[in-house]
């Protein structure tokens, strides 16, 4: 078999279509409508259904890949499981699901993943790796938060002194996990918040599935939280490998922020009420 010609390029040319298209995007997102601290199943969530609301959603995540916790699966076996309502959202994006029990499914982590992230590129948001939050953006007349501070993780690992850049946004959303990071910045450094963190408590999985989602709201003016942050700023339940709580979770944060920026008038993002 003839092998096909291969396009040449020359080594420059990519390397200036690679800085020339990043630095646009970059350019781009330095005032946008929502940032998404964190890619995972929370974070891909409340981005997808923050882009499908029109908003401009940038999702920074420290590592190189997505997914957070969805891939380790429960103690690396590869699965999740995920209960009613949370398996219409995976539906939406073509997941397979195999019914344990009544509204009780079981979900393949590496599936789960890929179909959570192609949701969330397809609908519009910018997802950008190697990049993590470590700080925000603060005004004190009305207390507001507008943005965040974001720093290369490559930079973080070397331990340079290396100065970060600020991103503008009318909202952004802590999807960092057990952590809470962002909610940690904002407790270490915005005192007058008074935001405290203490952690997630011990697992308790029915009661932590509710109470995240229960939980799940603007903490301050332009500030919100989902997933696992929500847990670890109420110190509610860890709830282990069932996944419908960080769902509806995401899902949630998406429908508070697109009310808070958009109005009364801002599209419903899921055929469900909160
Ligand atoms: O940890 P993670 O999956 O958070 P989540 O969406 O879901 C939690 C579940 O995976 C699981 C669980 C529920 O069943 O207990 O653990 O709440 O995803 C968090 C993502 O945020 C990234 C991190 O690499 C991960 O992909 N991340 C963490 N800190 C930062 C960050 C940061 N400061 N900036 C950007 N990304």
């Amino acid at each position: 078999m003839a092998t096909p010609k291969i396009k040449e390029i020359d080594e420059s040319a990519i390397s200036r279509a690679i800085i020339q298209k990043a630095a646009e995007d970059w350019i781009n997102i330095t005032e946008t409508d929502v940032i998404v601290a964190g890619a995972g199943p929370s974070g891909l969530t409340a981005a997808r259904y923050l882009a499908k609301a029109g908003l401009k959603t940038v999702v920074f995540e420290r590592k190189l890949s997505f997914g957070g916790g969805i891939g380790g699966g429960g103690m690396q076996f590869h699965k999740v499981v995920v209960q009613s309502p949370a398996d219409k959202i995976l539906r939406e994006i073509g997941c397979s699901l195999e019914t344990l029990e009544d509204d009780v499914y079981v979900v393949d982590t590496a599936a789960m993943i890929a179909k959570l992230a192609t949701g969330a590129i397809d609908a519009g948001a910018k997802v950008i790796f190697g990049v993590f939050v470590n700080d925000l953006i603060y005004r004190d007349s009305p207390p507001q938060i507008s943005g965040v501070v974001v720093q290369w993780t490559s930079v973080k690992l070397s331990g340079l002194h290396v100065d970060p850049l600020a991103v503008k946004a009318k909202a952004v959303v802590d999807c960092t996990g057990h952590d809470a990071e962002v909610l940690v910045v904002a407790s270490r450094k915005i005192p007058e918040l008074h935001i405290t963190v203490p952690g997630e408590g011990s697992m308790w999985a029915s009661r932590a599935e509710q109470l995240t989602v229960e939980n799940t709201k603007e903490v301050c003016s332009g500030l919100f939280a989902a997933g696992m942050a929500v847990a670890a700023l109420h110190q509610t339940p860890r709830m282990g490998p069932i996944f419908g709580g960080m769902l509806l979770s995401g899902a949630k944060v998406a429908q508070l922020v697109a009310k808070k920026v958009l109005g009364e008038g801002a599209p419903k993002v899921t055929s469900w009420t909160f």
